[in-house]
């Protein structure tokens, strides 16, 4: 590909390696799997694609947990089968994009092997290292994300390292120079292959507070997290990363996980001129409705509210001025449309299935017409449901487990923990992507490393791409509409305030080109008023995209806008969206 950025105005799609495609049985989705697939991304049109993490890896968090920055984990495949994924995607038009995985390694890196060995060691400095506390116990109070302390004593040397997600991933220190210049010679060598860019694993928590000071005992989920998100050197030591490593290679993208941010830190990570990231993630669509003081927890009083006003304060702050990528489902959290957008309860599976492709549109057609770069997670593009297991013995995720496991002991009703970790647990996005409705879904010859999704197998890619009405093709459509007009990646945003706040309206303006988008997100048909200048707009607008088709056009039955004594009113079904392009 040219050394353009025009294609970081494209979509952007997000491939779970384990749960991709896999071509050797082993049950694992692989290398071999992807370069299948390739044509499939063609056909859906994204511009680049991320791929998780992919190094040789204990996986004791599917290869966040990194044992070998330069090898690629066995079965995943080698190293020739991902410079050839390059080499085809790049054919394609295609870019790949790296999860860099740099606040922390595996414990089972030689680094951390060396620096727990003692603590003379060269790589000593490597890691984060502390005497204990004056009780004799840990360095301070703070937590890791699978809810123990952050700091694990280790015999050999009686010091404690800190490490802020699991035990098996401890914390490099990024004060030490000589692990920075490592690290940048590795990110090198992964951009000498032709690597276009890197998504980068929790990076606003490499600077940590110096003095580690506890935090407040009761403090927020994971307690003591103020002290290493966006810490105090944070933007020297993102600086110093750009200029020794993708600074030097014009065209590639860095894309910032930094959960927690202020909207003021986004601009400063991603204003150009500041030369550290390209774009961040745009995390807070996807942590509504959750309860973040509890990691188990849907939040009862979610309410479309919330997000109107998220997306509205992004793009007032942050949008033109820094860059961000927005998703609505990751391989984090559970799937959107069977938590917040699945209302299909109590319905036949009739119903169920016609309203779960609606909401599965609805997903998508906000998605690529807000403010942001879309990011789409493999399967969504197929409307795949959060997978409801039904046993505690089909979870794979080392917290979820631990979790079940701890509230059990402590007496909670297994059905109660269980109805929980499906409402929460990243296992929900990480069962295996559906290409067929056949065996095994078309996954693998083999058994899956974590179980098929109960439910939901007429959402798969064979059967979606032959029918012109399913959700890959408005998926399809949507990416396409982006390369033909300048409105989803520039348009200036403006809310239409509805009496109904399930129902979102709103503009997008760019060079002249105006489109107004509906989108209905309930699962029950909703009306109200509507101003009579938007729908005359509208009426005699073009409608690009519809989820319903029966009821596109105008003034007929079933149409969105509607004129009864003399007053409009809109009408939207179930989940209904729209785009249209006004005069
Ligand atoms: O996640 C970073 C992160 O901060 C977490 O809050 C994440 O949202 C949480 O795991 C949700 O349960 C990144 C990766 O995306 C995640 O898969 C890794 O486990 C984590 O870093 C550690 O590398």
């Amino acid at each position: 590909p040219g050394s353009g950025d025009d294609w970081k105005e494209s979509v952007l799609y997000q491939l779970y390696p384990p749960s991709f495609k896999d071509s050797d049985g082993d049950g694992w989705g692989d290398l071999g799997g992807m370069l299948e697939k390739v044509d499939y991304l063609a056909e859906l049109g994204v511009g680049a694609v991320w791929i998780g993490p992919v190094c040789d890896s204990p996986m004791e968090d599917n290869g966040y947990d990194i044992r070998d920055y330069y090898k690629i984990h066995d079965a995943y495949g080698t190293m020739e089968q991902l410079e050839e994924l390059i080499a085809k995607l790049h054919e394609r038009d295609i870019r790949l994009i790296m999860d860099m995985v740099i606040n922390h390694t595996s414990d089972e890196h030689p680094w951390f092997e060396a620096s727990r060995s003692s603590i003379d060691n060269p790589y000593r400095d490597y890691y984060i290292w502390k005497p204990p506390g004056e009780d004799g116990g840990p360095p301070n109070n703070w937590r890791s994300f699978s809810e123990e302390s952050a700091w694990e004593l280790d015999e050999a040397t009686g010091e404690y390292y800190l490490h802020i997600f699991d035990k098996k991933q401890p914390d490099l220190n990024w004060e030490n120079a000589d692990m920075r210049r490592d690290l940048y010679e590795m990110i090198r060598f992964w951009l000498d292959k032709g690597v276009d860019g890197f998504r980068l694993d929790a990076i606003n928590m490499i600077s940590k507070d110096p003095s580690f000071p506890n935090a407040p005992e009761e403090a927020r989920h994971p307690r003591g997290q103020q002290f290493y998100k966006n810490g105090p050197r944070i933007h020297e030591m993102l600086r110093e990363l750009h200029e020794e490593t993708f600074g030097r290679y014009p065209g590639t993208l860095s894309l910032g996980e930094a959960p927690t941010v202020t909207m003021d830190e986004v601009v400063r990570y991603t204003a150009p001129e500041r030369r550290e990231m390209d774009m961040v993630l745009q995390m807070e669509l996807i942590r509504l409705g959750k309860d973040f003081g509890n990691p188990w927890k849907i939040d009862p009083d979610w309410s479309p509210v919330t997000l109107k006003e998220s997306v509205v304060r992004w793009h007032a702050e942050v949008f033109g001025q820094g860059a961000y990528a927005t998703y609505l489902n990751t391989h984090d959290h559970p799937r959107m449309i069977g938590t917040l957008f699945g209302g299909a309860a109590g319905k036949s599976e009739a119903q169920a299935g016609d309203l779960n492709q609606a909401a599965a549109k609805a997903i998508g057609t906000f998605l690529h017409t807000l403010p942001g770069t879309p990011l789409v997670y493999q399967g969504e593009e197929l409307g795949m449901p959060n997978a409801n297991y039904g046993s505690p013995d089909d979870y794979r995720d080392k917290a979820t487990v631990a979790a079940y496991k701890r509230r059990t002991d402590e007496g909670e009703a297994p059905e109660d923990v269980l109805r929980s970790l499906h409402a929460r647990s990243r296992d929900g996005a990480r069962s295996p992507m559906h290409w067929t409705g056949g065996e095994r879904r078309g996954f693998t010859t083999g058994t899956p490393w974590i179980p098929l999704s109960p439910d939901g197998v007429e959402a798969n890619a064979e059967d979606e791409r032959a029918d012109r009405n399913s959700v890959f093709h408005h998926y399809r459509r949507l990416i396409e509409l982006r390369k033909q007009s300048p409105v989803p990646a520039h348009g200036d945003l403006t809310m239409l305030p509805l009496e109904d706040d399930w129902i979102f309206a709103y503009i997008r303006e760019a060079e002249g080109e105006r489109w107004m988008m509906l989108v209905n997100f309930s699962a029950e048909p909703r009306e109200c008023p509507v101003n009579a200048e938007w729908a005359r707009l509208a009426e005699a607008g073009e409608l690009l995209l519809g989820s319903a088709p029966a009821h596109a056009g105008s003034a007929g039955a079933g149409a969105p806008f509607r004129l009864s004594a003399g007053q409009y009113r809109l009408h939207l079904l179930p989940y209904q969206s729209a785009v249209y392009r006004l005069d």
